[in-house]
């Protein structure tokens, strides 16, 4: 079972990398990690069994975030809407993506990130993803809101990002450009 000992801290070079496509079909290993990742994220969001074991709340989880430089990512959240959105990706991509923006009003964390970092992360606001799953079957999904906000953080961490990178440094609670305020 994963828990925070195996969590890559920031300073650690591995999530500066740019992390390696999985091969095809994915191997019975890849999957096992892909699960655990998915179980650590439900673990955590269990009050008593995140209690019990110190798990800090998250709601995606990327493979270099547990020292493995492999493009794989695991999201595990409940929308606006009310809606779960469970996935198990290898190699996600975004195919495309809206020219509006969207960023969280309360910023953005990260289980890697043990301090605050306060300011506005400007993400696409409605994303297409292309990704295989645990079934080697190809999935397209499109995602708006809180689950392409997360998509978009996990992938960052397949290429080295971190969503401070993102905040403008001058004014980290400018609007960023390209978010249609409604
Ligand atoms: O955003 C988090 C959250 C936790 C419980 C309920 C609601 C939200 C926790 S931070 C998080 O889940 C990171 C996980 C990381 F760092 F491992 F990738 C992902 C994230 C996605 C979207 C916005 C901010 C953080
Ligand atoms: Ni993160």
């Amino acid at each position: 079972m994963l828990t925070m000992d195996d969590i890559v801290r920031e300073g650690h070079p591995i999530l500066r990398k740019v992390a390696k496509e999985v091969d095809l079909p994915a191997s019975e290993e890849d999957k096992e990690t892909l699960k655990a990742m998915m179980t650590f994220l439900i673990n955590s969001q269990n009050e008593e069994i995140a209690k019990k074991y110190h798990l800090r709340a998250g709601i995606g989880l990327a493979a270099p975030q547990i020292g493995i430089s492999k493009r794989m990512i695991a999201i595990y959240l409940t929308d606006e809407q009310d809606k779960l959105h469970q996935y198990t990706w290898f190699n996600p991509k975004i195919i495309s993506h809206s020219v509006e923006m969207t960023y969280l009003e309360t910023g953005e964390a990260c289980l890697s990130v043990d301090r605050d970092v306060p300011g506005y992360v400007p993400r696409y606001a409605r994303i297409k993803v292309k990704a295989y799953d645990m079934n080697n079957r190809e999935v397209t999904v499109k995602l708006k809101g809180l689950a392409a906000i997360a998509v978009q953080h996990e992938i960052d961490h397949l290429n080295g990002i971190m969503f401070y990178d993102r905040i403008n440094p001058d004014d980290p609670f400018k609007i960023p450009e390209g978010v249609v305020l409604k």
